[in-house]
């Protein structure tokens, strides 16, 4: 039985949502920062004392994303597939984390995370530009094929939308990046993900 350590109202969401894509047993072990929880408790199992961690028998690991590599490595195609295409989950992982990530929370902070006295809008448009220019890339590629590796959806895919869904949740303009905007629209009404939206959203 995967222990997914956080709560869905935080980056654990990602986590919950691949061991439903990938159909493994799992339990939320809720550890968080909204009343109620306490993350102020150390999170024992990871160095960082963030959210989410993952146990599975002995191995502990942490960073969501690579976490959800692992979730996919255990379920195998299609949701990890095999050899080039391997590779090109990776591609697409690293660049989620660190050409979407920054630019996406850069927005988020300022456009609705922080409490309203402490955002700044200049540092929400900053954000959206640098992040547009990542859309404007991506929509350039999912006018080739309808998900990133090709026809069907796989780890990538559930990587770089769940970078991006909160932003899509919370009013970001997808209008200028219309097959961007489909693939996610895809990507978040997925069975699995209505399952792990449900946890979140309620
Ligand atoms: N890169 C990490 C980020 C983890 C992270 O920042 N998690 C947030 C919750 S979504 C957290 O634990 N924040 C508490 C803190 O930074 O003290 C990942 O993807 O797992």
């Amino acid at each position: 039985m995967l222990k997914i350590h956080g709560i869905p109202r935080s980056r654990a969401f990602r986590c919950i949502w691949a061991a439903e894509e990938a159909g493994l047993p799992y339990e939320v072990i809720p550890i968080g920062f909204l009343p109620g929880f306490k993350l102020e408790q150390a999170v024992a199992i990871n160095p960082n004392n963030k959210i989410p961690a993952l146990e599975d028998g002995g191995l502990v690991l942490f960073e969501s994303l690579a976490i959800n590599l692992h979730i996919a490595a255990k379920a195998g195609a299609p949701l990890m597939p095999a050899g080039d295409d391997a590779s090109r989950v990776m591609q697409w992982t690293l660049w989620s984390a660190t050409e979407v990530e920054p630019h996406v929370m850069r927005w988020s902070y300022n456009a609705y995370l922080k409490p309203e006295a402490e955002r700044v809008a200049a540092e929400a448009a900053v954000g959206k530009d640098l992040l547009d220019a990542r859309l404007r890339v991506l929509d350039g590629e999912l006018a080739q094929r309808p998900f990133l590796l090709g026809a069907g959806f796989t780890i990538a895919d559930l990587n770089l939308a769940s970078v991006l869904y909160g932003s899509w949740l919370n009013g970001y303009d997808y209008a200028p990046f219309p097959k961007v905007k489909a693939w996610m629209d895809a990507c978040m009404m997925r069975p699995a993900a209505l399952r792990a939206r449900k946890q979140r959203e309620g």
